[in-house]
């Protein structure tokens, strides 16, 4: 019984902590820390690699069913000025960010998708992370906190 318990607990805890939306978002795989470059962020939308509140970016992907749709392709979750499908990797070289967003909020984002928007040039790498704003001219208040690396 208390081994029957004590598994309960621990298959919880690790669901609780897999980043189980990871394959449901463009590069869900390769979103970079804002903190320590060349690390990447496990829980995109999360408000810290172990915690689970969820960030801005967090916070549309669930108010939109836990989707990457058109909509959340084309907010600006962190405010950095940068839509979420661009930060995230989006090749606007061919097609507008409109029509890129539409597209792939049209289909369940799976890693079959990122593949196949890599291999026809529409996504390339990630520039930064959706739900903190990393760049130069951020506000303190919308950044993440660093701590050391
Ligand atoms: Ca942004």
């Amino acid at each position: 019984m208390l081994l029957k318990a004590f598994l309960g607990c621990l298959l919880m805890t690790v669901a609780h902590f897999l980043p189980q939306y990871r394959n449901n978002i463009l590069n869900g795989h390769s979103i970079p820390d804002p903190c320590c470059r060349g690390r990447v962020w496990a829980r995109v939308g999360h408000t810290g690699p172990s915690q689970s509140g969820l960030n801005k970016f967090g916070i549309d992907f669930k108010l939109n069913g836990n989707r990457f749709t058109a909509q959340v392709c084309l907010a600006d979750s962190d405010g950095d000025g940068v839509v979420n499908g661009i930060e995230l990797g989006l090749n606007t070289t061919l097609y507008s960010v409109g029509t890129l967003c539409h597209f792939v909020g049209s289909y369940p984002i799976t890693p079959i998708l990122n593949a196949f928007l890599k291999h026809w040039n529409l996504l390339a790498n990630p520039s930064g992370h959706p739900g903190f704003c990393d760049k130069p001219h951020c506000p303190a208040q919308l950044r993440y906190p660093c701590g050391p690396c």
